[in-house]
């Protein structure tokens, strides 16, 4: 049978209020009931089209088919993003910038990291095995706080973790919601950015000395195209896109433990630490759980795919949780197994939790590579470094709010170290 030529359309004038009712299915089930990679929809009022699986990854990281500026929605940028930072470059401008990000990746400082991840760790394992339960959420927001600033030079006193830990969960916890939070989120994201351009002119001033390699020593000194230092403001921002997604590891973390209480015969099998075990499983929890929903993008200009019409302008967004559990390429994808990714051909299309293709030509995040390694040192600890009891709690988390976090937060009694 020939494929259909025309792309689908959801009817109606707005479907906004689908989107947020269907949360992370919103795509997969438009996705599965067309039987088409892609489809049309309206959202915030404008056309828009959404995209899921390997060959659509392929054809949204094209960096000549598709722009970032102007692309994600003004209340996003109020809240996760910021203005004028990385995601919302295009070009020679992002790839300069995205240089600066790239440049705090060398092994050594991803070793640095590791390091100071395992430290924190055992600090922290010590202090839970004094108390009669942890609602792991809330520890590893905190403790990862103080890993990201320590990490990125920024100084932190002890008696300001707590407001800081809330500050940068803010513009991830409450980037998606609506009334209060929302609002608490685009206050938090001011006062954020406000610290960080206090530090960055501290830097500038000679007032504080960071080490040469940290995030705050190179951002204060990054040079653009022009060759002049960034905009205090926009360093801040950048500087908070550090930040902000170490902290967001928690949730990862979060999913971590739940994986190894749900799933104790593949727990079992890392019994040894090594590191490859460590690896496939960290993998598999981020394909697994839905994290990141759908990354936008806008049509540079008109161009047709498979036949379909794309136009210049239309809003585009990419289904990740819907990739990562595509039926075409993950086999069985809705059982929780790290073991296929020892069969797995590296491809940067097709396993898509924090994004696609190239790191430094295109838009994939920067962090991957922070967000495995502290994975796999918490995995390690819950897995083979402690024990704990998990009492009656509801350990059930949502497809539709974004970002979704096991609903009870993973509380933990009876610690102890192993
Ligand atoms: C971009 C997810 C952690 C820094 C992205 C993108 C996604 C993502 C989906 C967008 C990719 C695209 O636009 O094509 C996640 C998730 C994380 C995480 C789920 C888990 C917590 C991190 C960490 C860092 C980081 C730890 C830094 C240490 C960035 C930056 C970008 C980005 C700078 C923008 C890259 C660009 O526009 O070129 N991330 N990320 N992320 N991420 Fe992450
Ligand atoms: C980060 O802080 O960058 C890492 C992960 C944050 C995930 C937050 C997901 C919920 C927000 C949905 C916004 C949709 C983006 C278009």
């Amino acid at each position: 049978m020939k494929q259909q030529n025309w792309m689908p359309e959801e009817e109606g004038i707005d479907h906004t209020a689908g989107v947020i009712r269907e949360g992370y299915m919103y795509i997969p089930n438009r996705i599965r009931s067309y039987q088409t990679p892609v489809f049309k929809t309206k959202i915030l009022g404008a056309d828009a089209i959404c995209m899921s699986g390997q060959q659509a990854t392929e054809l949204f990281y094209d960096t000549e088919k598709f722009e970032r500026s102007s692309a994600a929605p003004q209340r996003v940028l109020k809240t996760l993003f910021g203005k004028d930072g990385v995601q919302t470059l295009d070009g020679d401008e992002h790839r300069n910038r995205k240089e600066m990000f790239m440049s705090l990746m060398t092994k050594e400082r991803l070793e640095k990291l590791r390091q100071l991840t395992t430290l924190r760790f055992e600090e922290k394992l010590n202090d839970w095995s004094y108390k009669k339960e942890i609602v792991l959420y809330e520890e590893m927001k905190k403790m990862l706080t103080r890993i990201a600033c320590e990490w990125a030079g920024v100084p932190l006193y002890a008696s300001e973790l707590e407001n800081r830990t809330n500050q940068l969960a803010k513009l991830f916890q409450d980037a998606a919601s609506i009334g209060i939070g929302y609002q608490k989120s685009v206050k938090s994201r001011s006062s954020a950015e406000k610290w960080i351009r206090g530090l960055i002119e501290d830097v500038r001033e000679g007032k504080l000395n960071p080490e040469d390699e940290t995030a705050l020593a190179v951002m204060s000194r990054h040079k653009n195209l022009n060759g002049e230092l960034l905009e205090t403001q926009t360093a801040a921002v950048d500087l908070l896109n550090i930040l902000r997604p170490i902290v967001a590891i928690s949730i990862f973390v979060n999913f971590t433990a739940l994986a190894v209480y749900h799933y104790p015969e593949e727990a079992e099998k890392l019994y040894d630490g090594n590191e490859d075990k460590l690896q496939r499983f960290v993998q598999e929890v981020r394909r697994f759980y839905p994290f990141f929903p759908f990354i936008p993008a806008k049509v540079r200009h008109d161009f047709s795919w498979k036949q379909f019409e794309f136009k210049q302008g239309t809003l585009v967004l990419l289904d990740v949780y819907g990739t990562n559990h595509d039926p075409t390429h993950w086999d069985n994808p809705s059982l929780f197994k790290p073991d296929r990714f020892k069969e797995w051909e590296d491809s940067p299309f097709g396993f898509i939790p924090q994004g696609g293709g190239d790191y430094s030509f295109g838009h994939r995040c920067a962090g991957e590579w922070v967000t495995t390694e502290i994975m796999k040192v918490c995995l390690d600890f819950l897995a083979n470094r402690m024990t704990f009891d998990v009492p009656k709690q509801d350990l059930s988390f949502s497809y539709v709010n974004m970002p979704s976090i096991p609903r009870s937060k993973v509380v933990l009694t009876n610690i102890r170290k192993k």
